[in-house]
């Protein structure tokens, strides 16, 4: 009969989990143990650090939709895996960690109460779904699958497993495989006024004229795209997203594109010209200090519909209203009821995206995504932080590719784009390519490590300006002009990747950023590759939007040829 810790791989099984990353340590080996029993079915994988392992793991869970699971030590195995546990929790991405223990530490007020360990619940309570800490045999199997059922129902996000090492190093304490029933999650769902709301919402629809979703990744943590897809084509409302959701329906016609400071200019202008925004799937956070946001909302009907009640609790622009319902009913309502179409808008909205769609380019985006398109077409991409993050949003825009693309989202970790693309490549098989700047790429050495030594399929794309761009944009920005510990010079220190990548063995290859020779580029080779496009370190982003500038108002100023095209189209 198998014993604890083997029943947790087994459940994890059930619940095809086919890869599982961490490092070792002497409060997790039974576990460890026990999943290498399943070899034939599971594998384990060992990065060097928690975080990375960790992040791995949030990988294979982002590109499945499953559940990613990671195991690390207790004390500062876990306090390593503290910021990609943040960031799964953030992003509601479901994924366990499983950890160990012999001693719980005590609540006390001495700073310290056992050494090599932390109290996980003070630390960890905050940034988990819930953490189950198991001491006993008794409730174990109910406890281990609700455990797991947490991670993946209602808003997944991270749970963390702590073993008592004496219960799972005792063999004697056996399951027998019972298949106790799961104890459900209870979601915060809950549908005190949604109907009045969604009554309210259609009698809203009824009097505006040009309408417009704005959606994000909650569409894809629900499963609802499909769904949202085959209902968006009969209300023919065209569709902006937030950046780093802008992947969810490429092949869309009605999709415009990505709203922000930083986001597409049609995508801007037509919240701009919107009467009603219906946000969905979105957090909706917007700064309540910022006055473009206040200006864009201040004149427009917006709901907001939210299926996780704590999450409605936070306070937003005056406007907007609040409803809190699960997507597919609320989908599903308003394609029952609504008797209007919004065709003539839909039709404005598509031939504004169509005169705009060169207008968010320039240096490197174009090469960036001549690079993208060269790769291969299938290829994941997974973005890092900092400036190339917005350039690479710009160049998976400006080439229209269909690629899922995996951002860094509301906690944008610099230096988490290798470790995530291990995860996808070793669970996905597929070609990745990770997007990087030279800070991030610095902070993830061991990762490119990695990649080099398990032969991967990776291309690591690096935007070097040699300067921690974003940063040293942010210091420009606030009068501070030295470049202090940003850039060449001034205490930032510059790798030289092409030695780096030789003695790693990894396949290099050099661009500049009016270099458009592509066939440098060995476009077949199958393995761990470089790509270095070196970029000035002066070039900033564009467009920008100075505080207090209308969304449609992005610098550089739109050519007066162009505004008044817009407006003709407005007026047809
Ligand atoms: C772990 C972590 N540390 C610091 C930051 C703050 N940060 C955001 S962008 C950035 C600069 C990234 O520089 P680089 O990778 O060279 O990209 P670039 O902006 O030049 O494209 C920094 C330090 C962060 N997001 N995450």
């Amino acid at each position: 009969m198998p014993n604890l810790t083997d029943y947790i791989v087994l459940k994890l099984i059930e619940n095809n989990v086919t890869n599982i990353f961490g490092i070792s340590g002497g409060s997790v080996l039974d576990f460890i143990y026990s999943v290498n029993k399943r070899k034939d079915t599971v594998l384990l994988d060992t990065l060097f650090s928690e975080f990375s392992s960790v992040y791995a793991a949030i990988g294979s869970a982002q590109i499945n939709y499953n559940l990613g699971v990671a195991f690390v030590s207790k004390g500062p195995g876990l306090t390593n895996a503290l910021t990609p546990i943040t960031d799964a929790y953030f992003d509601s991405i479901p994924l366990v960690v499983i950890t160990g223990h012999s001693t719980l530490v005590e609540e006390s007020n001495a700073r310290i109460n056992l050494d090599q360990d932390i109290n996980v619940t003070n630390i960890f309570g905050p940034i988990t779904k819930r953490i189950y800490i198991i001491d006993s045999e008794i409730d174990f199997e109910l406890q281990i699958n609700e455990a797991i059922n947490t991670a993946i129902s209602g808003r997944p996000g991270p749970v963390i497993i702590d073993l008592n090492n004496e219960l799972t190093r005792n063999q004697s304490i056996q399951s027998d495989f019972s298949l106790k029933a799961c104890s459900n999650y209870k979601s915060n769902y809950n549908f005190a006024n949604t109907n009045i709301l969604i009554d309210r919402l259609l009698d809203d629809l009824m009097l505006s004229s040009k309408p417009i979703f704005l959606v994000g990744n909650g569409l894809r943590i629900s499963n609802s795209i499909d769904l949202f897809l085959r209902f968006v084509d009969n209300f023919s409302i065209p569709i902006v997203s937030s950046r780093t959701s802008q992947d969810l329906f490429p092949e869309y016609s009605g999709y415009i594109g990505y709203i922000g400071s930083r986001g597409t200019r049609a995508a801007n202008i037509l919240m701009d010209r919107s009467d009603m925004i219906i946000i969905i799937g979105n957090r909706a956070m917007y700064p309540k200090k910022s006055e473009s946001y206040s200006k864009l909302l201040s004149d427009k009907v917006v709901y907001w519909i939210e299926y996780d009640v704590n999450e409605l609790t936070r306070d937003v622009h005056g406007n907007i209203i609040k409803v809190n319902s699960k997507l597919d009913y609320f989908l599903l309502e308003v394609n029952n009821r609504l008797k209007k179409s919004f065709n003539t808008w839909l039709h404005q909205a598509k031939a504004i995206k169509e005169i705009l769609i060169n207008e968010d380019n320039g240096a490197p985006v174009n090469l960036m995504s001549e690079i993208l398109r060269f790769e291969n077409k299938d290829s994941i991409i997974v973005s890092d932080v900092g400036n190339n993050e917005l350039w690479l949003s710009l160049a998976y825009q400006k080439a229209s590719l269909k690629n899922r693309l995996i951002h860094s989202k509301s906690l944008s970790v610099m230096g988490s784009s290798l470790a995530k693309g291990i995860g996808v490549s070793i669970v996905h098989k597929k070609h990745v390519i990770c997007c990087v700047g030279d800070q991030g790429l610095n902070s993830s050495l061991s990762d490119l490590a990695y990649i080099a030594e398990k032969r991967l399929n990776i291309t690591i794309l690096i935007l070097n300006n040699m300067t921690s761009g974003m940063i040293k944009d942010r210091q420009k920005a606030f009068g501070y002009l030295e470049g202090l510990l940003v850039s060449k010079g001034n205490g930032y220190v510059c790798l030289n990747y092409e030695k780096i990548c030789s003695s790693l063995n990894i396949s290099y290859f050099k661009l500049s950023h009016d270099d458009f020779c592509m066939n440098k580029i060995n476009q077949s080779y199958h393995g761990p590759k470089v790509i270095e496009l070196l970029i000035p370190s002066d070039i900033s982003l564009s467009p920008s939007l100075p505080g207090g500038n209308t969304l449609s108002n992005q610098l550089p100023l739109l050519d007066e040829t162009i505004k008044i095209k817009i407006d003709e189209i407005m007026d047809l």
